[in-house]
């Protein structure tokens, strides 16, 4: 009797020992797989702690950002991919269609969106540096967006003339409210062309959704001056963005060695390069600041130090109640998201949001998070949130 009873206590503690290490062990798995998925890091910023979390790795240099009206992520990759990205973070396989791209220097399948009217048409446009005889061309090709593929892609613009190097391809296409497109271009490192109006080096254009030419752009008719041109004097051009209130278009752009610039540019300005900077050449030679030459258009702001300016939108959501109306630009050589606050077309403020990366693309999710690109072999999609709500 009192053998068996020492059996029976004998063998509940170890069946409950057994069961608490069991425990202890899931538990403990659990918390290191969590940990090992949401990578969460926060940063201190002027308006308080944001949380920024890992939501896609492993992209090849991911260029561009567009959300789908279903919230997954259509991202493009310098080299040549595009890709559909779950919300979970699951990348697609490349999607089928994509034309060749020049993936050279800074060449390769570049900015996106989606139609304005998406849900129904299913189209998508983005831009990419076409190889060509004479060297790559920026050029932007429209498609449906089928499961896995594009289905009837048609290139809707090139750049001309096409030319050798692989630098100053500017690439971001961002739609107006009127159904325009705009398409911003580089001097492909090839200075005097960015004045040369025969030319769409140095330039934004401004095209209809299928490619033709809007009659109100600003050289429509004019001999020897390319009609798709809507403003020149341009460096290299890889952020825009539509203002939410004024509707008018946004740009940023690279300087030299200093003056990284932020304009406002409008139908039929000349806005300097080459002719006039707020940076000097890389070799030290000076370049004449922009108050000598009143008769070009101006940068609203300008960078010394340079920042790097790529992808830029303006923050309009509530989850960020501080940053609405905001600009946020991806800054590469600052690894910052650049925030500016405004005062209309006037820059009030500034702010360095230090990622510790380099950023190509910013752009305001659905659930009004900013949502990051780095700019890297092993690229990653972030997500910014405050890290406690906002009162
Ligand atoms: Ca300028």
């Amino acid at each position: 009797m009192g053998q068996i009873s020492v059996q029976r206590v004998g063998r509940a503690l170890f069946w409950s020992l057994s069961l608490t290490l069991l425990v202890i062990v899931a538990v403990s798995a659990m918390a290191w797989w969590r940990m090992g998925l949401a990578k969460e890091t926060l940063i201190e910023t002027k308006s308080g702690a944001i949380k920024v979390e890992t939501v896609a790795k492993k992209l090849h240099f991911p260029w561009g950002l567009a959300f789908l009206p279903d919230g997954r992520m259509l991202v493009t990759e310098r080299p040549g991919q595009l890709r559909v990205v779950e919300q979970d973070g699951t990348l697609s396989e490349p999607v089928k269609g994509v034309p060749e791209v020049f993936a050279q220097g800074q060449g390769g399948l570049l900015g996106i969106t989606l139609d304005p009217d998406f849900t129904s048409s299913k189209l998508i446009y983005f831009a990419y540096a076409e190889p060509g005889e004479d060297g790559p061309g920026t050029a932007v090709a429209r498609a449906k967006l089928g499961d896995g593929r594009l289905d009837d892609v048609e290139v809707i613009f090139r750049q001309k003339p096409k030319v050798g190097g692989g630098l100053h391809l500017g690439g971001r296409v961002v739609f107006a409210p009127d159904g325009k497109l705009f398409v911003t271009l580089g001097e492909r490192f090839k200075f005097d062309p960015a004045q040369d109006l025969s030319s769409h080096l140095g330039k934004i254009v401004r095209i209809n959704s299928d490619g033709t030419v809007p009659d109100d752009n600003p050289f429509v008719g004019q001999e020897g001056k390319l009609p798709e041109i809507w403003s020149y004097g341009h460096r290299n051009v890889q952020g825009a963005a539509i203002h939410p209130v004024t509707g008018k278009l946004w740009e940023n752009e690279f300087g030299p060695e200093g003056g990284d610039e932020l304009n406002i540019p409008e139908a039929g300005k000349n806005y300097g390069w080459p002719v006039v900077s707020w940076g000097d050449h890389y070799d030290g030679k000076k370049i004449p600041k922009p108050p000598t030459h009143p008769e070009f258009a101006d940068a609203i702001n300008y960078w010394n130090p340079v920042i790097s300016p790529s992808g830029m939108t303006f923050y309009t959501a509530d989850t960020f109640p501080e940053w609405k109306g905001n600009l946020l630009i991806a800054g590469l050589s600052s690894e910052a998201i650049v925030r500016l606050t405004l005062d209309g077309e006037k820059v009030t403020g500034e702010e360095r949001i230090p990622m510790g990366a380099r950023i190509r693309d910013v752009v305001q999710g659905p659930d009004g998070a900013v949502y990051a690109l780095v700019d890297d072999h092993n690229g990653k999609i972030l997500r910014l949130t405050p890290a406690s709500p906002r009162s």
